[in-house]
């Protein structure tokens, strides 16, 4: 099995850390391969607690080589706090690759993310502020700065100064900024060059050799399924490809290579931000979910909007990222629930829609159709085979698993590593 992809299947924040995680010790490399510190993965390890934002978890993991592939937006300065932090607290980071074609973010992104989002007011995004839109923006307009222009001075300053050039009009003219100083800039990256050097590399030829050796690499989506640029609920998602066609294109392994894709999918969903969300919840269930699953932002510490199961959505995961395998998290969070409703369709104006409605406006005044299922009081957080659930939980997974399309391989019952039933 050795090209491996983990996806998040709702809009994030399903574990995905866990999951990979649970792979850990027969995984030679874990590469991010989209996105950027929009990413928040919490992973509890024994007693210590890590919330990796740019890193893919697989830095915890001693013996994997992590690595930051071309598909992903860097901020330097926080790639490297966060590589400090983790060696204040011991970990080994020395691993770490980056490649020489991702983008990077600048301030002026993170400055244009923020004014962006002011100047939308009810229509914003939500979004975490830390400069992925206008970074994967420059890209996609070829005004990008790349990791490998920091050791070319001359076409840096070149890059920097054919980026600022319309937005300092933007930022003067329209939002009431002060301009940008091309220097300002061109300095700031330069000081990062000197330790970055060494940890730049063509990791597309890398993990392609990797690979060809019978290596094993897995690669770890940021955000999720319904947050994807093109297949998520646009314009309300983030500005990268999180779907498992990203991993090809965010990391040049090609897409036959990928055997195995895991998408990891809550028992209940939860989304972050503005946009639509037929099975949210405003009333003390939500509430319910919020306090016993603590989803509150692991980047911005924002409350999470809770809402029950939707199998459409998992079944469209599934079809969209070719989920071999599902692995349900967070079943513990259901626990002293009377009964649970899971959503099997949706009414759009009346008519019934077993599959997501094509159309974004259907979308957001889709109302669930809920099945009901009864609740287990039981704590299952000491389970570690299926048969060690209650009769009510196993139903649960079960039904989940009939509706959603992939078999479920594993299930989450509690936050810490160990807190898992593997499947066979
Ligand atoms: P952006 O910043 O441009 O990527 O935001 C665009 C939308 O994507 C959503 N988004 C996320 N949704 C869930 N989790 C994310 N990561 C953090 C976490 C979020 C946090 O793991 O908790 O801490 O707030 C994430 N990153 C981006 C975002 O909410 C917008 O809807
Ligand atoms: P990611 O963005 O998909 O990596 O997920 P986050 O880390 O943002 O959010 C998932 C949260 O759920 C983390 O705090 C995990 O420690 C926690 N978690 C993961 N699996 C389980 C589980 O099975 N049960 C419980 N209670 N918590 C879990
Ligand atoms: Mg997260």
């Amino acid at each position: 099995m050795p090209a491996i992809v983990i996806i998040g299947a709702q809009w994030g924040d399903e574990g995905k850390g866990k999951a990979t995680d649970l792979l850990g010790s027969r995984i030679d490399y874990v590469v991010k391969f989209n996105g950027g510190n929009n990413a928040g993965h919490t992973v509890v390890v024994g007693s210590e607690k890590y919330a990796l934002h740019l890193l893919p978890s697989g830095i915890l993991t001693d013996g994997v080589t992590p690595i930051i592939s071309n598909g992903v937006v860097v901020d330097i300065e926080v790639l490297f706090e966060e590589l400090d932090a983790l060696i204040a607290r011991g970990v080994d980071v020395s691993k770490l690759l980056v490649s020489a074609n991702a983008h990077v973010i600048t301030n002026y992104h993170r400055t244009l993310d923020k004014v962006t989002e002011r100047f939308l007011g009810k229509r914003q995004i939500g979004t975490t502020g830390r400069g992925i839109g206008p970074a994967y923006a420059d890209k996609i307009n070829r005004v990008g700065i790349r990791i490998q222009d920091l050791f070319d001075e001359k076409i840096l300053r070149q890059k920097v100064e054919g980026a600022l050039d319309q937005k300092n009009h933007l930022l003067v003219k329209v939002y009431n900024r002060r301009a940008i100083e091309v220097e300002e800039i061109v300095t700031e990256l330069l000081s990062y060059a000197e330790r970055l050097r060494p940890m730049v590399s063509d990791t597309g030829l890398l993990l392609n050799q990797a690979l060809d050796r019978g290596e094993v690499v897995l690669f770890e989506g940021g955000q999720a399924t319904m947050l994807d640029v093109d297949h998520g609920t646009y314009p309300f998602v983030t500005s990268s490809s999180s779907t498992s066609g990203g991993a090809a294109t965010g990391s040049g392994v090609a897409p036959n290579r990928l055997e195995r894709v895991i998408g990891i999918v809550k028992a209940y969903t939860t989304r972050v931000g503005s946009g639509p969300f037929p099975t949210e919840l405003f009333d003390d269930s939500g509430e319910f979910l919020r306090e016993n699953g603590f989803e509150f932002g692991t980047t911005t510490g924002r409350p999470r909007r809770c809402g029950w199961y939707d199998a459409p959505i998992a079944r469209y995961s599934a079809r969209i990222n070719g989920v071999t395998d599902f692995v349900l998290t967070k079943l513990d969070v259901l626990t002293g629930l009377k009964t649970i409703p899971v959503c099997v369709a949706y009414d759009v104006d009346g008519e019934r829609h077993d599959e997501m409605p094509v159309s974004q406006s259907d979308f957001h005044h889709a109302v669930p159709i809920y099945e009901e299922f009864p609740g287990w009081q039981e704590d299952i957080t000491g389970a570690r085979t299926f048969d060690g659930l209650p009769k009510n939980a196993q139903d649960y997974a079960l039904a989940i698993e009939r509706m959603s399309g992939a078999r479920i391989s594993a299930i989450g019952v509690g936050p810490g590593r160990d807190e898992i039933i593997v499947r066979h």
